[in-house]
């Protein structure tokens, strides 16, 4: 048909040969390497036959570019047939890869687990829940009053400068104990009183072993004719129970602008068992809360009569107890950073 004496091969020929080459492709990038051999518009096999035209007798000139015309038709046509299958083929695959596979197994939910400090709480509520005592909570930004007036600790009073506040504007400020919850359930209930008070306390100081915040629980009796004996057997049932029931504790004299005697409560190192170590500094003892019989000034401010009511009240920090308790947790930092790798060790 070409005229050219069989050096070429016949359009015919081309045609089959771009079937041959089609049946082969495999992806897109075959399909365009194939697009631009053939149809390619500056090099394409199509565009060169087109060219040859110059070298055909005049006489089939027309018949050629016919026949040539019809084959770059024909070419097009089949790479657009060919563009829908390959289409049609990404996306099943693509459907195939995104379907569920009901038979893997279902993923699991990452637990939270509850933080060491609050697990303390938790375990000193309930003991004290099984004594009688309820808890009671309040806000963590106070009044002067309630924080410090309430408690003895008058205006300008050095014992003040103890607590490193942080004051707010307005005359508000961040408690520096929980005792002001105290306060404000004497301030709203009658004698007898049984509380504990946990909770978050602030105070200015920021260094190796303290954190500008920290955890305290505090308990308060108030009822006719409670005695310092009705705190020490209180306090010595609580720590066997947190502790260990061999525990011992001992009572040193101490002072609180808000109790009257006052006294530091020791008990049994819990890492010697009291023969003496590193943790307790040889003394066989870790010193573990404060307390003390409330100031009858105290009792007072609150509208309660000193003379037919007396109370015990003590206070102790959590954070401590949870370093202990939990492996020996060793820096107190550790315990606020909320690093996950630190709480999902813990488990209660
Ligand atoms: C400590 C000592 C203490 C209290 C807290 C208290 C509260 C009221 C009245 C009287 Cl409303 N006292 N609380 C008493 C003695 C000691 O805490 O070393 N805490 C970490």
């Amino acid at each position: 048909m070409s005229g050219e004496g069989g050096e070429t091969p016949s359009l015919e020929a081309r045609g089959e040969e771009l079937e041959r080459a089609l049946s082969q492709v495999q992806d897109r990038a075959g399909w365009e390497a194939l697009r631009v051999q053939w149809i390619g518009r500056k090099q394409g096999i199509l565009r060169s036959l087109l060219d040859d035209i110059k070298k055909v007798d005049p006489a089939h000139r027309r018949a050629y570019g016919e026949a040539v015309n019809r084959l770059k038709e024909t070419a097009e046509r089949r790479f657009a047939e060919l563009d829908a299958s390959l289409l049609a083929r990404e996306r099943e695959a693509a459907r195939r890869s995104a379907a569920v596979d009901v038979t893997l197994p279902g993923r699991r939910p990452q637990l939270g687990s509850i933080h060491p400090v609050t697990l303390v709480i938790r375990e000193m509520e309930e003991i004290f829940a099984e004594l009688g005592y309820s808890v009671a909570e309040g806000p963590e930004v106070e009044t002067d009053y309630l924080n410090f007036e309430a408690l003895n600790f008058p205006q300008d009073h050095p014992a003040r400068d103890t607590q490193d506040t942080f004051f707010l504007e307005n005359g508000l400020l961040l408690r520096t104990h929980t005792s002001p919850v105290q306060i404000r359930t004497m301030l709203a209930r009658k004698p007898p009183i049984r509380v504990i008070c946990p909770g978050r306390v602030f105070r200015n100081d920021n260094d190796l072993r303290h954190s500008p915040m920290f955890h305290q629980v505090e308990g308060l009796a108030v009822a006719e004719g409670i005695t310092v004996g009705h705190l020490k057997g209180t306090l010595l049932a609580f720590l066997r129970r947190l502790f260990a029931p061999d525990v011992e504790i001992r009572l040193r004299p101490s002072f609180f602008p808000f109790t009257e005697p006052s006294a530091e409560v020791d008990v049994t190192c819990q890492t010697c068992k009291g023969a003496g170590c590193e943790v307790c500094s040889g003394t066989g003892w870790m010193e573990i809360l404060g307390c003390g019989m409330v100031d009858p000034r105290v009792l007072a401010e609150c509208g309660i009569d000193p003379d037919v009511y007396s109370g015990f009240a003590f206070g102790m920090g959590v954070d401590r107890v949870a370093m202990n308790r939990y492996g020996g947790i060793p820096n107190i930092r550790l315990l606020f950073e909320n690093d996950e790798r630190l709480l999902r060790q813990v488990r209660g």
